[in-house]
């Protein structure tokens, strides 16, 4: 491909030289074929009857039916020879319909993968493409020589860690539903299988090492505490992941972590009703009957419990008692204990019954209590925490009045609001603690010297809905970060190429062009999006219209030339990303990014009698406390500003915002030090079905995802490229009186003898060292050129036989 050219493949399929090919051939010579807008189909074929101005041009389409378009929507079409083409940087027509007809003609023919960078197509079905057989057959393979997929990603990138002792990354991105987490699985299985030490057993099958089992399993594990069945995934990952295989200097796998991000956490208390909540929960449904006991879950029903009642009870061809086994197994093999299992479990039960809590209000309205003391109980069993401080906590929590702390009764809404906040963090805390529990089974402390390793990165694409809110500014600010990378490599990469072959060519950078939009969101001064939400969520009467006010009067003003796209809606902002402009309602962005909580009762937590809930809340101890807890067994108020200092971990930012921006940056300085492997996931159709591809949908995801933002760099250099001796084989019957044939001519100068003699502009071509590149188009001419010559030929060839019959 363009980004690692392996140059030395001949792009056009030899079979389609045949002579039924020629047919089509002669056929599409015929006529000029392009393809124009279609409203249902994205993009129809036609062929240009007249060019009527500079502006109309007047099309027939394959119905007979003629049409006049603007002439800047009709593109050319390949030449049937480039149909199927693997590599779509081989496509000398590079344009968005020729793109997105390549990949469905392709997906019909069941290849899900094509290069560029890879881009896969979700089949919806499985494809016998994930042999052992098949991934055997990958290994150690150039690039090229087999047919694209993601084991020829994963080994290209084990490959290339050892031979430039790199890190390496492999990056997959796409919407939800378009199989990025399956991609992730697949890559990490061919690692594991290709790059562990093998253990023989007596019969000489190949035996998987304990750790490679154990950083297998991780998945299983995170999937039942991080997917949930959404309308667009049944099992669709509710977080991102950066999980970094690492290996030891005999170039095995010595161990791994894992990574993750921005857990959707509503979830948890409220899910849209054709979804369902994490499936961990339904899942603690159907345990065994000892584990319900102990966590007091007497129902097995989903329609019990209030954080579950308004979702689906089950998704289709899942068996949640099944994959409860497959859970508790894969916890065995990560080697937890059993109570390390139940402590986890514990926390999963205690949000459900903190969902049962129901209360009343007082006559007033205004004041809150408890109605039934059953459910509140049974968390505060689970939770380790006495329940009538947590009650008090929860209706009558303490607040700052002038210098004093005074309790304030709560109403019935929010004290729920307060419910729905514990429930959240409770929920994301096990999660967090969790994957460090994992990242400590799979760590490689014990390996000394490491050779490097492969990280792969599976995080939710560009999303662009019709409410979007701070959740979508924070994936798409992370898109745009990943985007200005993959652009900023293709053009390092595509320069090294150049420099290689010392043609001539003046770079630019394109990551550059995505600047303003992280300067909008990241920058600190002026004050992006992110930071003038912080200082709002500070001030003492911040709100979310102040917040907006203040990013209008700061953008606005200095933006002459619409960099960043005004400001100027009531409620809310626009963002020109390169994926699309984006509107973002700001309500609710203050309360949102604070997150708050009543930290009465994170403080009980903290001091809760079981281990594993006091170690998730131990940041909210204060110092004071562990040394004289006060009557009440509450901090007093001058404890309370140690609190901040206190926190660690996922608690040392006071904001979502921050924490994101700051875990963002961690990343991307790791992926900024690695080689990256790009993969693009597509979804082929909006209903989950298998076989069905859908162009228009197809053609946002590549809008989006950056297929075409590359394409268009592409398009700047010289992407279709040839090693001299096969563009000699391929058009030395240009100009066949020519020395070019002679072999004794060094390849550089036949090429040149042979360009010279097609009277081609300069600019349209250079020369390297060891092949000739050219700009988009100019193959498609040649071609055309080609096939003339040729049907002389055989029109010569068919009359001299003639002669001698
Ligand atoms: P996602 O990770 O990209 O969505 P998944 O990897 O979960 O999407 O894929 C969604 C579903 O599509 C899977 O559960 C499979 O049924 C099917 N699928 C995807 N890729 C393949 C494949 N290569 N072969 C067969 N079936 C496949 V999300 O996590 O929702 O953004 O948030
Ligand atoms: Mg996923």
């Amino acid at each position: 491909s363009f980004v690692h050219s392996h140059g030395t493949k001949v792009f056009i399929k030899s079979r389609l030289d045949g002579v039924l090919d020629a047919v089509a051939q002669a056929r599409f010579n015929e006529k000029r074929w392009v393809w124009i807008p279609d409203p249902e189909m994205g993009y129809a074929r036609a062929h240009v009857l007249n060019e009527l101005s500079k502006q109309d041009t007047e099309v027939e389409l394959e119905s007979g039916q003629v049409k006049i378009v603007q002439t800047k929507d009709v593109f050319a079409m390949n030449p049937p020879q480039f149909d199927m083409a693997e590599d779509m940087a081989e496509l000398t027509q590079l344009n968005e319909p020729c793109v997105v007809h390549n990949l469905t003609v392709r997906f019909r023919a069941n290849q899900i993968y094509s290069g560029l960078f890879l881009v896969a197509v979700n089949p919806y079905r499985q494809l016998p493409i994930y042999s052992d057989e098949c991934m055997q057959s990958y290994k150690g393979r150039r690039r090229g020589e087999l047919s694209p997929h993601i084991y020829a990603v994963a080994d290209q990138a084990y490959h290339d860690m050892l031979h430039d002792k790199e890190n390496q990354s492999i990056l997959i991105t796409g919407e939800s539903g378009a199989g990025k987490t399956e991609n992730t699985k697949v890559a990490i299985q061919y690692l594991t299988t290709m790059a562990s030490k093998r253990i023989l057993n007596k019969n000489g099958t190949v035996l998987v090492n304990q750790l490679e089992q154990q950083i297998l399993q991780a998945n299983p594990i995170l999937e039942s505490f991080g997917n949930a069945q959404t309308i667009r995934n049944n099992n669709s990952s509710r977080f991102g992941k950066f999980i970094r295989i690492e290996f030891n200097m005999q170039a095995h796998i010595c161990g791994a972590n894992i990574e993750w991000y921005l857990l959707e956490k509503s979830r948890v208390h409220s899910q849209s009703s054709k979804e369902r909540n994490y499936h961990i929960f339904y899942q603690l449904l159907n345990a065994d009957k000892a584990m319900k006991e102990e966590l007091l879950l007497n129902d097995d029903h989903a329609s019990q419990y209030g954080f579950l009642k308004d979702s689906q009870p089950t998704i289709e061809d899942v068996d949640d008692a099944k994959e409860y086994e497959n859970l508790i197994n894969a916890m065995h093999i990560m080697g937890l204990k059993k109570d390390e299992i139940r402590d986890f479990l514990r926390m999963v039960a205690a949000v459900l019954h903190l969902g049962n809590i129901a209360l009343t209000a007082d006559y007033s309205g205004e004041r809150a209590d408890v109605r039934d003391f059953s459910a509140l109980e049974r968390t505060c069993h689970l939770l380790g925490i006495p329940a009538q401080e947590f009650k008090k906590s929860l209706l009558t929590p303490r607040i700052k009045a002038g210098r004093d702390w005074v309790n304030q009764a709560k109403s019935p809404a929010q004290v729920m609001a307060s419910v729905d906040a514990l429930a959240k963090t409770i929920y994301e805390r096990n999660f967090g603690g969790l994957v460090d529990r994992i990242n400590r089974a799979i760590d490689c402390q014990k390996t000394t010297s490491k050779m490097g390793f492969i990280g792969v990165l599976d995080i939710a694409g560009f999303e662009i809905f019709e409410v979007n809110s701070f959740e979508q500014l924070c994936i798409n600010y992370t898109n745009e970060k990943l985007q200005q990378f993959f652009n900023h490599n293709m053009f390092v990469l595509e320069q090294e190429e150049y420099k290689k072959e010392r043609i001539e060519w003046s770079f630019i950078d394109f990551g550059l062009d995505l600047q303003p939009t992280i300067d909008l969101i990241e920058k600190t001064n002026p004050v992006g999006i992110l930071s003038c939400l912080e200082e709002e969520c500070v001030a003492p009467r911040g709100t979310d219209k102040r917040f907006l006010e203040k990013l209008n009067s700061t953008w606005v003003s200095d933006d002459p030339e619409g960099k960043y796209k005004s400001i100027r809606f009531k409620e809310s902002f626009t963002v020109k990303h390169y994926a699309g402009q984006v509107e973002y309602s700001t309500a609710g962005w203050i309360n949102k990014n604070k997150d708050p909580l009543n930290e009465d009762i994170t403080r009980l937590l903290a001091r809760s009698t079981n281990r594993h809930v006091a170690t998730l809340f131990e940041d909210y101890l204060t110092e004071t406390e562990h040394q004289i807890p006060n009557e009440s067994g509450l901090p007093t108020s001058s404890s309370t500003f140690s609190l901040m200092k206190l926190r660690k971990g996922g608690g040392s930012f006071r904001t979502v915002g921050q924490r994101h921006k700051q875990q963002l940056l961690s990343l991307m300085n790791t992926l900024y030090l690695t080689h990256p492997h790009f993969v693009r996931c597509i979804l082929p159709n909006g209903r989950k079905h298998a076989g069905e591809i859908q162009a228009l949908l197809v053609l946002d995801q590549l809008r989006c995802n950056g297929v075409l933002e590359g394409i268009r760099i592409c398009r700047k250099g010289f992407p279709n490229r040839l090693v001299f001796a096969d563009f000699r084989k391929r058009y030395e019957i240009l100009c066949p009186r020519q020395a070019s044939t002679n072999c004794f001519v060094d390849g550089r100068s036949a090429c040149q003898t042979l360009l010279d003699s097609l009277a081609l502009d300069s600019e349209k071509y250079r020369i390297g060292n060891t092949k000739v590149f050219f700009k988009a188009t100019v193959l498609a001419e040649l071609e055309e050129i080609r096939d003339r010559k040729l049907s002389e030929y055989i029109t010569r060839f068919q009359a001299g036989c003639r002669r001698y019959i």
